[in-house]
């Protein structure tokens, strides 16, 4: 307990103080070697090395850089609406942000994760988690865009998600808020924890050829918050680990009542063992709401579909599928070495780094060398797992990453630095300052089996003084070190999207060769296709006009509507004709309430328009696409309800004046 309270006065001397001072550590702008510009110079008009999948934080989103140079390429909306993309404003779009509870426009994206083969990054796909309302999505990596986005009922937090097992098999997502299972009454009292809240781990399977994801199986387990997790991989390839805190299962105030126990855990998960009772029919059907939505890039649209029912295990019934062993105080970060062999656990509140041995972990299951069970699983003896420590590494251990040359690199929040030690003989051998409050970090590769080690980006919490300031809020902060030599090497500072959390660095040879340049016309499936100028049309069903309309350099077709009513709801379905890399075009019309479009080549997407009142409403096309962009413009006109002005639509064509309006 005492050593807690040093901890714990340390955790809060040093955040009174960033509170205040900003935990400035030393010779800030100094720690810049004076070769560092070099490293990181990539002339105009030549490529980055690596692409960086940073994600978005609070923002929903994940952003992608370019590195050495740090240059931001694209932010790719997942879980929240994007005016930049359109994403989430055009009818197509909109169901790919359903979920059981309805329409969420904004969520929380915390971890990355490139699809694996043989535990390499195979450049196909890049997944992401949505915090609060529990979800995983699958983005595309040849058009950047996020192509599938499945619910996860169940579960609470989905913090510990999303992550992957070394051939993409599955997709992982541990629960962070244990709550009641979701067939059971919630309607119980908060302080029922104990009796009533489970926590749950979703396996979703992927197929190989085109990324399509299912539920395959939850795991139920004890109730606990489950924060992060890594697959095993080699040696360890069939396992998962989970860092669990709130063993206490607590249920209130838990910066406090969360933190009682010397030891939480880490739960070590067989699944491939939970595989087979599930393909033995050991699993139990459970009704549940969930949605599961698809983007095409065929009909160019998303459908949303809510599904009710998953296959659950629980685990205390099965008693080789889960066992937890002892992690120092809170852990975070539970990340696995290259072999596979180590397990590295991050106790906020520890004082060392606690390094286990997978071998080991099999020998103490073999031997049963338990010290008792938690809610039906067997704990595990500390010693008996343990590799061994790192002692005396820094303050605040969060997440590792590691290097091609036998060294991880662990974050430190408190004392706000990387440290970098050697697996085998736990002996840190370097340590640089971060500005500020390190969370996550990354290594090039640093979870697959052999990572690049060439470049690590610590993602800090805390920017103050590193921008010029604007306003209250600062953009947060990345910072680039070159790890190639025994000594890291702070080289760049760049601002990120949102507040990141993990993010990767993949070779960018891997990607860029697959990147889709435009979508081909005579693929468009999408239902409000205009096949050219010579298929686009304006169709009344009832009250509402459907505008099948074109767009290209630099006219929209038709530019001249009139006949539409109040009382109408308009659809402008825009197909852009083009068929050339990079000429989007966009849409817009005057007093649309639910925003714009930002149209694709070769794409067709809809805005649905309700006109407020009677008049003239110029439209035109929003991205800058030509040099008579200006001129790529109309109008449609807008008549009282029951007024019998004709449905008329042309573009450079005027139709003899009739004024309808005099007459009744
Ligand atoms: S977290 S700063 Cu949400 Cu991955 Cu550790
Ligand atoms: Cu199309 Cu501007």
């Amino acid at each position: 307990m005492k050593k807690y309270n040093q901890i714990a006065a340390a955790v809060f001397a040093c955040s009174l103080l960033l509170g205040f001072t900003g935990c400035k550590p030393k010779n800030a702008a100094s720690a810049v070697s004076s070769d560092a510009a070099a490293k990181v110079y990539v002339a105009p008009g030549k490529y980055d090395e690596f692409y960086n999948f940073v994600s978005g934080g609070f923002s929903g989103q994940m952003s992608v850089y370019g590195l050495p140079s740090g240059r931001l390429l694209r932010v790719i909306p997942v879980f929240s609406v994007d005016p930049e993309k359109g994403w989430g404003y055009s009818e197509e779009t909109k169901p790919m942000l359903n979920t059981s509870h309805g329409i969420v426009p904004w969520d929380d994206l915390h971890h990355v994760q490139l699809s694996k083969t043989n535990g390499e990054y195979d450049g196909k796909w890049v997944f992401g988690n949505a915090n609060n309302t529990p979800r995983v999505a699958r983005i595309d990596l040849k058009t950047f865009r996020t192509a599938e986005i499945i619910e996860l009922p169940n579960s609470g937090g989905n913090h510990s998600s999303p992550f992957i097992t070394e051939n993409t098999e599955y997709v992982i997502a541990g629960t962070r808020f244990s709550v009641p299972p979701d067939d059971q009454n919630g309607d119980v009292p908060i302080n029922t924890y104990k009796q009533n809240f489970k926590g749950t781990i979703s396996f979703i399977s992927v197929q190989k050829d085109n990324g399509a994801m299912d539920i395959a199986f939850q795991l139920q387990c004890p109730g606990v918050n489950f924060d992060l997790s890594r697959a095993g991989k080699g040696v360890s390839h069939g396992w998962f680990f989970f860092s669990c805190y709130n063993t206490e299962q607590a249920n209130t105030l838990l910066e406090v009542n969360a933190s009682q126990k010397d030891k939480d855990f880490i739960m070590a998960v067989n699944w491939k063992k939970a595989e087979e009772y599930i393909k033995a029919g050991k699993g139990r059907k459970q009704s549940v709401k969930y949605a599961h939505n698809v983007y095409s890039d065929i009909t160019h649209s998303a459908t949303s579909t809510i599904k009710t029912e998953v296959t659950v295990l629980d685990v205390k019934d099965f008693k080789d599928i889960c066992y937890f062993f002892p992690c120092p105080k809170s852990p975070h970060g539970c990340d696995v070495s290259p072999t596979g062999e180590y397990i590295v656990g991050s106790g906020k509140l520890a004082a060392l780094i606690p390094v286990f041995s997978f071998d080991k972990l099999q020998k103490a299951i073999a031997a049963k060398d338990f010290i008792g069970d938690f809610d039906g699983v067997p704990i595990l003896k500390y010693e008996s797992v343990l590799y061994g420590e790192v002692k005396k590494p820094g303050l605040g251990p969060l997440h590792t990453e590691f290097d091609n040359k036998g060294n991880a690199y662990t974050s430190m929040f408190v004392s706000s630095e990387v440290v970098k030690w050697n697996i085998k003989e736990l002996k840190v051998v370097d340590r640089v300052p971060t500005y500020y409050s390190v969370g996550h970090l990354t290594v090039a590769g640093g979870d697959t089996k052999t990572p690049n080690g060439k470049y690590m980006v610590a993602y800090n919490k805390i920017t103050k003084d590193r921008y010029l300031p604007t306003g209250p809020e600062l953009s947060q902060s990345a910072q680039l070190y070159d790890i190639s030599g025994d000594k890291m090497q702070l080289i760049l500072d760049y601002p990120t999207i949102g507040e990141p959390h993990y993010a990767q660095i993949v070779s960018a040879d891997l990607i860029k060769k697959n990147s889709l340049k435009f979508f081909k016309m005579e693929e468009n499936k999408n239902p409000y296709f205009s096949n050219g100028e010579g298929g686009t049309k304006v169709v009344r069903e009832g009250n509402k006009v459907h505008v099948y309309m074109t767009a290209i350099r630099s006219h929209l077709t038709p530019d001249n509507i009139e006949g539409v009513k109040m009382g109408d709801e308009v659809y402008f379905h825009v197909t852009n004709l083009e068929q050339d890399w990079d000429v989007p075009h966009g849409f817009a019309v005057k007093g649309a309430d639910n925003g714009e479009l930002l149209v694709m080549p070769g794409e067709t997407q809809t805005l649905k328009w309700t006109p407020d009142r009677v008049g003239m409403f110029p439209m035109y096309c929003t991205d800058f696409c030509s040099a008579l962009h200006q001129e790529m413009s109309g109008y449609i006109r807008v008549s009282p309800a029951g007024s019998n002005t004709p449905l008329l639509f042309s573009t450079g064509k005027n139709y003899p004046a009739a004024d309808t309006t005099k007459k009744k």
